[in-house]
C-alpha cells in the first residue's frame, strides 16, 4: 500500500511551533505576512526578514517532534510512505520519514539571492524575536537567506514532481494541519480527489477541503495520528 501525508505548520503545533495563521498564537498573528514572507518585503527590508527567520531558526532547533510525526513515521513499517510537507521545519525527519519532500524548502539551508550559492556559516542564536538583524553578504555581494519558498516564488521544481507524483500514485492521503489556502500545494489532494482516491483530513477546525474530503476529523495531529491505521476500515467503510 502506498500512503501519502500532506502536512502544514498544524502538525508541528504540538511540539510547540507556532502555526502562520491561529488569530492570537499564530505567526502573522504579529507581523504582516506579504512583509515577511514575500520577495518583496525581502528587496524592501531583508534585516526585518533576516530577524524573522534567525528566531524562527533557533525555535525549530530546539523542539521535538510530537506523537503525530512519530505516527507518519511508524507508517513505514506497513506501507510506502511519501511526506509531502509545506513546513521549513525538520520534524518529520527527525522522527524517521525517510521520503520527505519540503515543497516549500527548508529553514536548515541558506543560500545567496543572487549567486544562489550555498551559505554554511555559523549563524548567531535566537532565543527572542528582534526587529532587525543585517543578513550576512555572500563573496558576490549578494545576501545570504533562508532556502524557503515565499509568495511568489516557484516551488522547487524536484521535490514538486515527487509530491504530485506521491500524490497520484496512492492509495490513500491523509491531509494533516493545513489550512489548504496556500496553492499549488493546496490543489494536491484536489487531484488526488479527481482520481478516486480516497483522502483523510485530520484538523481541529474546518477547512476549503473539508467538505470534498472523504473522512474530515475534527482532531489534532497528535491525537489522530497514532491510531488513524487500526481505525481506517471503520472510516472508510
Ligand atoms: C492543527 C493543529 C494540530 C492547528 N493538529 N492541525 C490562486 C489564487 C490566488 C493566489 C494564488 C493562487 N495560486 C497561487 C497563488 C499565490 C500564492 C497563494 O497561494 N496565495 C494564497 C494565500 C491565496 N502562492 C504562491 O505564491 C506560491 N508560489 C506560486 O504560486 O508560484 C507561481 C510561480 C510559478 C513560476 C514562477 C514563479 C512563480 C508560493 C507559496 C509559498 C508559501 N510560503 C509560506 C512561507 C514558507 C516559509 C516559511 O515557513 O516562513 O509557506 S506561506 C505559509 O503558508 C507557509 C506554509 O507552508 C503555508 C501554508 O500554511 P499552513 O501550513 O497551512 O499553516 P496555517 O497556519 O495556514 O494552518 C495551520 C492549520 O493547522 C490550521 O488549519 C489549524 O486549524 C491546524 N492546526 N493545530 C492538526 N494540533
Ligand atoms: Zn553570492
Amino acid at each position: 500500500m502506498q500512503l501519502t501525508v500532506l502536512s502544514g505548520a498544524g502538525i508541528s503545533a504540538e511540539s510547540g511551533v507556532p502555526t502562520f495563521r491561529d488569530v492570537e498564537t499564530g505567526l502573522w498573528a504579529k507581523v504582516d505576512p506579504y512583509e515577511i514572507s514575500s520577495a518583496e518585503g525581502w528587496r524592501d527590508h531583508p534585516e526585518k526578514v533576516w530577524a524573522w527567520y534567525l528566531w524562527r531558526h533557533y525555535l525549530m532547533q530546539n523542539v521535538e517532534p510530537n506523537n503525530g510525526h512519530r505516527a507518519v513515521a511508524a507508517w513505514q513499517d506497513y506501507a510506502e510512505v511519501h511526506v509531502v510537507t509545506q513546513n521549513v521545519d525538520d520534524l518529520h525527519e527527525r522522527a524517521g520519514s525517510r521520503r520527505v519532500y519540503h515543497v516549500h524548502g527548508s529553514l536548515f539551508q541558506f543560500r545567496c539571492d543572487r549567486c544562489e550559492g550555498e551559505y554554511r556559516g555559523e549563524l548567531p542564536a535566537m532565543p527572542e524575536p528582534v526587529e532587525a538583524v543585517s543578513p550576512p553578504e555572500c563573496e558576490c555581494g549578494g545576501l545570504v537567506r533562508p532556502n524557503v519558498v515565499w509568495f511568489g516564488e516557484a516551488l522547487p521544481d524536484d521535490a514538486w514532481q515527487k509530491s504530485v507524483d506521491a500524490v497520484t500514485h496512492a492509495d490513500l492521503v491523509v491531509v494533516v494541519g493545513t489550512s489548504s489556502i496556500v496553492y499549488p500545494a493546496a490543489g494536491l489532494p484536489e487531484l488526488a480527489l479527481a482520481q478516486g482516491i480516497p483522502v483523510i483530513e485530520v484538523n481541529p477546525e474546518r477547512t476549503p477541503l473539508s467538505d470534498a474530503a472523504t473522512v474530515s476529523m475534527r482532531e489534532t495531529a497528535a491525537g489522530a495520528l497514532p491510531g488513524l491505521l487500526q481505525r481506517l476500515p471503520s472510516l472508510l467503510g
